[in-house]
């Protein structure tokens, strides 16, 4: 019986974690979505299960197969060699150019209709990603095509991870103050710190995080800054006195810092949704906060040859378009001088600054939030692509 890749119902995700938790906690947004959203039987191939459980505490350890919100989750380490066409998904995603078992892809190219390939690259907001998006590249041996398919700011790229049910979701928890206040009881925030500036801080180590508590600390607004465990450890264990473990805390002036339990994905989206101000980081926090609808500061994830500083200026000309302090304090944030130059920054200024401009950021991050869901969302996008492509194989 021939398959008809245009009305793909399976797909499978292939996911090498190279770092951290943003590899998976994509992969797991994608999985769950092609589920829910349009009944996809979905196969997650993960190689790290004790990263895919930080974001996730039902996934079990050491488990070949495992089903987790009807996503059959397969621990990918060496099955080569064991695959037939049958096993074959119609839509098969390589995630960040990772190589997909080289058994899998002989079985893929056995295929009668083949599948769609596609490599999902990382996010980017230059320009050439509207030119590389969609663009096909045929394997040099087999008769399979693989298409680039990117994430994106713009209409031409293949948009953003968004589920439908967000915007209710996250509208529900922010007008809810007594239930936002319990949520944040439960990491032990006392009446005073909740009703003060609440900034969550998650950044990669390298942030001059002593700089900016010391002018927090030293600033008018009582500040309560949240840091999930494992985050700047060394400035938040010095700032504390002691281990930064979660529900340690301490206030010096106007700052009180408070280590909070790393929580699985939902709760890691409440905890946006609560704050004031987001320090987040990588893709899938910088993209969560801006769904947050509450102003943000993105610590990019570093490249060889400073290849992050490109890509965040990207992202800045997009994005900080009328606010000034922002854009100067990212730079800064993320090491790059704002003219080139080397300088010696006066976080008191920065920070000064950025505060005033918070209620530019607030109205900046509703209108960007339109702009951005105008260009649909990456999943229905990519199935759209994917049948697209499988009607004119099949
Ligand atoms: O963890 P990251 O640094 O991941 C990075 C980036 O994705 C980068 O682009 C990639 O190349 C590199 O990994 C390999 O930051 P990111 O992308 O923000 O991912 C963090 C994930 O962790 C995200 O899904 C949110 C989740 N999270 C929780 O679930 N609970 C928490 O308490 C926190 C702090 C995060």
């Amino acid at each position: 019986m021939l398959l008809d890749r245009s009305r793909a119902t399976s797909l499978a995700i292939f996911c090498k974690v190279v770092d951290n938790y943003g590899d998976i906690g994509i992969c797991w947004r994608l999985a769950r979505q092609f589920h829910e959203e349009h009944g996809i039987e979905v196969t997650l191939w993960v190689d790290d299960l004790h990263s895919f459980r930080r974001i996730c505490p039902d996934v079990a350890l050491n488990v070949d197969l495992q089903r987790v919100d009807h996503v059959e989750v397969r621990y990918w380490r060496d099955q080569d060699g064991q695959f037939a066409p049958c096993d074959v998904a119609d839509i098969v995603i390589e995630f960040f150019a990772c190589d997909i078992p080289p058994g899998y892809i002989s079985a893929m190219a056995q295929c009668e209709p083949r599948p769609v390939w596609l490599n999902l690259e990382g996010l980017s907001a230059e320009e050439w990603v509207e030119g590389c998006h969609t663009l096909p590249s045929m394997h040099p041996r087999l008769p399979l095509t693989k298409y680039f398919f990117f994430p994106g700011f713009t209409a031409k790229t293949g948009g953003l991870l968004h589920e439908s049910s967000l915007e209710e979701a996250r509208e529900q928890f922010q007008s809810d103050q007594a239930g936002m206040a319990a949520f944040l009881a439960r990491f032990g925030l006392t009446p005073a710190e909740t009703a003060s500036l609440k900034v969550s801080l998650f950044c990669y180590p390298h942030a001059p995080v002593p700089l900016l508590l010391d002018a927090w600390q030293g600033g008018d607004a009582a500040i309560t800054c949240l840091v999930p465990e494992g985050v700047a450890s060394d400035a938040i264990q010095a700032f504390l006195g002691e281990e930064a473990r979660p529900g340690a805390a301490r206030k010096r002036g106007a700052l009180t810092v408070r280590v909070l339990p790393f929580v699985a994905q939902p709760d890691y989206d409440r905890l946006l949704w609560s704050c004031d101000l987001n320090f987040v980081r990588g893709e899938d926090s910088f993209v969560r906060a801006q769904w947050a609808e509450r102003p943000f500061v993105w610590h990019i994830y570093p490249q060889d040859e400073n290849l992050h500083h490109v890509k965040l200026g990207a992202f800045l000309r997009r994005y900080a378009t009328g606010v000034e302090s922002l854009s100067v304090f990212s730079r800064v944030w993320n090491g790059m001088a704002p003219d080139g130059a080397a300088v010696d920054p006066d976080w008191n200024g920065l920070w000064t600054e950025l505060h005033a401009d918070m209620p530019t950021m607030l109205r900046r991050a509703k209108d960007w939030k339109q702009e951005v869901l105008a260009n649909g969302d990456l999943v229905s996008n990519l199935l759209n692509f994917a049948r697209l492509r499988g009607s004119e194989a099949g």
